[in-house]
């Protein structure tokens, strides 16, 4: 008598990879500029948003949300082209998890 195991895949599905955006800083954009774009782009509260640019001004750099790779792009875009429309030199950055 023999039993026969069968090998199942439970879970052949792959998440997409998740990216990271960031923002950096800078000595010429100003405070309240960065507020809106993360209230705006990213989403965030008033509040979250104060803490996360005074954490940008202290440190350099700050998380601004986790996303697949495309929206992830759509976030750096538009942040680099309102940046521009408004003369500050503000940057964003995108790393994967
Ligand atoms: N350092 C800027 C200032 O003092 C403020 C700032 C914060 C700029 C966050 C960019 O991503 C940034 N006006």
């Amino acid at each position: 008598m023999s039993i026969k195991i069968e090998k199942k895949t439970i879970n052949q599905t792959k998440e997409p990879k998740l990216y990271k955006v960031y923002l950096l800083n800078d000595d010429y954009t100003t405070m309240d500029f960065v507020v809106e774009i993360l209230c705006d782009i990213f989403h965030k509260t008033y509040e979250e948003a104060v803490e996360i640019m005074l954490l940008i001004h202290n440190r350099g750099k700050g998380l601004c949300g986790i996303y697949p790779y495309e929206i992830a792009e759509t976030k750096v875009n538009e942040v680099h082209k309102r940046a521009r429309a408004n003369s500050f030199p503000l940057r964003a950055t995108m790393e994967e998890e």
